[in-house]
């Protein structure tokens, strides 16, 4: 183990060999980082401080709203300063019902941040609990502020709600208890990671209570593609985070509590695909018939597992974890326990109406886990 400190003090330049149509562009790693098996470790120590921000609370480039997801305009790999600050946000779950969100960046689920496997993410977070956040003013910061003003659903308000709170990706390898600290309001954590590995990666606070933080909100998705991408060529590409709400009983303040004895209890509310009950249903994902579609599929939970389905088509290829070294074929259904991920590809056999759904039923008669796919015919 200690023989790969060796090339400690040389900069890790990444393996451009694995390439393919790169035009040779590499990064350099963080100086006392150190590479074993083609993986890239030792990030800096976290840096914790106070500063005087007010600028947008999301800031990167390919951070998106999903189902939206980024696509990657650069070859090779690339260093990402990303900025996902956490704060308080009234949050619309489903028609008629609003809660008071914990979130990275404003919504739940957070933005969508898709990197390549190699890419270096420097991560920089502000714990603005304490301060209202207003995110449905027109943004240039990233693309997932713009579709936030976009996006009827949600409606996010701006609320204070003072609390600690921490980021923990499931994309990073590091020591969770420097990089993944918690911080109280009024404080911002710095840190870095490499995306050693590709797939579909869950991020969340870590911040006891883990149940109760998730559960309020606090989660959101990390698409790491492979270096050489996935091999098929498709039509569509769309992310879909599944989660569960529990609500209490409706406040003065006209909002819906939430009921920690419920996700305790594991008796979820609403159990959403990108946080809304019915967004999808009502506003479809579209697709023309013999399209290829890729689905990247979190299960953030907290709780359950997800029997992803679509009805009416197969799963021709599924990546599970989103790993090109796993790879299954024909798949009715894929299951997800919480926190896991997975890609998901298939062919649209004709034009028509495809739900997509948990087939763990408890969760649609709960509360959806459903949407659609509204498929086109072919032109030719
Ligand atoms: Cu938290």
């Amino acid at each position: 183990m200690r023989k790969a400190r060796e090339s400690k003090g040389v900069l890790a330049v990444l393996a451009v060999f694995a390439l393919g149509a790169c035009d040779g562009a590499g990064i350099e790693y963080p100086e006392d980082s150190w590479e074993r098996d083609g993986m890239i470790f030792g990030m800096p120590e976290a840096r914790v401080f106070t500063e005087d921000y007010t600028g947008p609370p999301v800031v990167g480039e390919y951070l998106t709203m999903p189902p939206s997801v980024a696509t990657l305009d650069y070859d090779g790999n690339r260093i990402h300063e990303i900025r996902l600050d956490t704060f308080v946000q009234e949050v619309e779950v489903e028609r008629g019902n609003r809660f008071q969100a914990w979130t990275f960046g404003g919504t739940v689920p957070g933005p969508v941040l898709t990197v390549r496997q190699g890419d270096l993410v420097r991560f920089t977070m502000a714990n603005r609990t304490n301060e209202e956040v207003v995110i449905t003013e027109p943004g240039t910061a990233s693309p997932f502020l713009e579709q936030v003003v976009d996006n009827p659903w949600m409606a996010p308000e701006a609320a204070i709600f003072p609390m600690a709170h921490s980021m923990d990706f499931h994309s990073g390898t590091v020591a969770a208890d420097d990089k993944w600290r918690t911080i109280p309001p009024g404080q911002t954590i710095e840190f870095e990671w490499v995306a050693n590995y590709p797939g579909v990666f869950m991020y969340h606070c870590g911040t006891p209570s883990v149940l109760m933080h998730t559960a309020m909100g606090q989660y959101g998705a990390v698409i790491v593609l492979p270096r050489e991408g996935y091999p098929d060529e498709v039509d569509h590409e769309f992310a879909l985070v599944q989660s569960e709400f529990y609500l209490g009983p409706r406040g003065e303040d006209g909002l819906r509590s939430y009921d920690h004895q419920a996700a305790v209890d594991r008796e979820p509310t609403i159990v959403a695909f990108n946080g809304h009950r019915s967004r999808h249903v009502v506003e479809p994902l579209e697709a023309t018939e013999g399209d290829r579609v890729r689905m990247y599929v979190l299960n953030a939970g907290p709780n359950e597992i997800s029997s992803f389905h679509v009805i009416g088509a197969v799963f021709d290829k599924v990546y599970p974890e989103g790993n090109l070294e796993n790879v299954q074929h024909g798949m009715q259904t894929i299951t997800l326990g919480a926190s896991q991920g997975s890609v998901v590809e298939f062919i649209i056999p004709e034009a028509g109406e495809y739900k997509f759904v948990d087939h763990t039923f408890a969760h649609p008669e709960r509360g959806a886990a459903g949407g659609v796919i509204v498929v086109a015919p072919r032109l030719e």
